[in-house]
């Protein structure tokens, strides 16, 4: 055999040894088991079918680092170039591929304002909420409270036109909207809306939602402490009559700040509406609150909580209903009931007013947003005690609130209570000579 012969030879057996190893295609690749990278281009038919689809099955190809122990950790292949032979590859069962959940994008980072400006009703918040609110998204809120619609709407005519939140009732919100007061929501940002109930939602005083978001709604009757006042009352005559009232003008009786309340009960407790306009009506009315006015020792709707909670201050209120049930937790006793001639249904809204804009109403849709949210909403009725419009609250709500018909009134005190209307021009004159009447006299 010639010497070229020979080397010929020798190169073919040299490639028959050679050859199966680089052509060698990848194993079979069963799922749920490692393999062990072998050759350049087994790793990078491998890679070509499951990389850059790192999300269809069985795409989760994970590798280890054999060479380096140390360094030996599982990872999703997003670059084939970085394996090399030797390492060690993983492929998943459809099981593991399946349960694989790729880690979310990243949030688009939320711009919010460092301040927001919130006007409420006292004592309707639980505060730990707010401060969870702060918190979680850096926003500083401040907050101050106001006693009634009326005031609400004088201190923003006066000029404080620096809040992002607004809580008006009903008639308020009709009234605000008819003056231009509200600015209209943009309910992209505020999605927990959908967690409402039907009958709250799309009001005759805001239809469509245009401007308000449901809050919380209730009742407006008397507040009593069963040790004191025996028999208990069923008639707004416990708080007009002075022969009862005055028995109780040494135990205290409180009557709520709010004109639109006194006078709206004292006419209901005469057989009128709520909303009568008649100037003889709310002459006789006028009468009946002046003749019970001494017998009564405050009118507070906004510190009466704390006064209703220390034995001995208060026996007898003029009161919506949560506030009772919140002074009972406190003071035992106290209850509360819906006089038979009946009294004022309510539901108090968020609203942003028409000077906040940008980045403020955006931070107010966000806060409106955040307390929608359904474990937030029920931790804040377990707090306030008031009828949360939120149906996807109930579940966090206790249920000793869920059936309390006191607190979610039943059919037959539904039939006895009267929604409130804007009142204007020379009616709610009226209204407010009688309320200053009572008021200074
Ligand atoms: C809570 C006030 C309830 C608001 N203290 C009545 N509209």
């Amino acid at each position: 055999m010639s010497k070229k012969l020979l080397n010929l030879l020798l190169v073919f057996m040299m490639l028959a040894v050679l050859v199966p190893t680089t052509l060698a295609a990848p194993p079979a690749q069963e799922e749920g088991q490692d393999y062990v990278v072998v050759a350049d281009d087994w790793l990078s038919k491998l890679a070509d079918k499951y990389l850059g689809n790192p999300f269809a099955y069985p795409a989760i190809v994970h590798y280890t680092n054999q060479k380096n122990a140390e360094d030996a950790s599982y990872a999703e292949i997003t670059d084939p170039d970085l394996i090399e032979i030797g390492w060690k590859i993983y492929i998943p069962s459809a099981a593991e591929a399946e349960a694989y959940a790729p880690p979310p994008p990243p949030a688009e980072a939320l711009e919010l304002a460092d301040t927001l400006y919130v006007f409420n009703w006292a004592d309707y918040i639980d505060e730990d909420l707010v401060t969870d609110y702060e918190e979680e998204f850096g926003v500083t809120v401040v907050y101050d409270t106001f006693d009634s619609n009326e005031d609400l709407l004088a201190k923003l005519q006066a000029g404080a036109t620096g809040y992002d939140v607004i809580f008006p009732s009903d008639y308020m919100v009709a009234q605000m909207i008819e003056m231009e007061m509200l600015a209209p929501l943009d309910f992209n940002n505020i999605p927990n809306f959908a967690n409402l109930h039907d009958f709250t939602t799309d009001p005759s005083y805001d239809p469509g939602n245009v401007y308000s978001v449901p809050y919380y709604w209730g009742t407006t009757g008397i507040g009593y402490h069963a040790d004191v006042v025996d028999p208990p009352p069923d008639s707004w005559v416990w708080l007009f009559d002075p022969e009862i009232a005055c028995q109780y003008a040494d135990g205290g009786i409180n009557m709520l700040d709010d004109q639109r309340e006194v006078i709206g009960a004292a006419l209901k407790y005469l057989g009128y509406s709520i909303n009568d306009t008649d100037e003889a009506h709310l002459m006789e009315a006028r009468d009946l609150l002046l003749a019970a006015k001494p017998c009564w020792k405050t009118f507070d709707s906004s510190g009466y909580i704390d006064n209703l909670m220390i034995p001995g201050e208060v026996v007898l209120a003029h009161a919506w209903n949560g506030d009772v049930f919140v002074a009972a937790e406190e003071n035992e006793g106290w209850t509360y009931v819906m006089p038979k001639e009946g009294g004022i249904i309510w539901q108090d809204n968020m609203c942003v007013p028409a000077t906040s804009t940008g980045l403020s109403k955006r931070t107010a849709e966000h806060f409106i947003n955040y307390l929608l949210d359904a474990e937030v909403a029920g931790q804040n009725t377990n707090y306030i005690w008031y009828a949360s419009p939120n149906k996807a609250a109930e579940p966090y709500i206790e249920p000793e609130i869920l059936e309390d018909p006191a607190i979610y009134p039943d059919e037959e005190t539904m039939v006895r209570v009267e929604w409130l209307e804007p009142l204007s021009g020379e009616a709610l004159a009226i209204w407010d000579r009688v309320w200053t009447e009572l008021k200074v006299e």
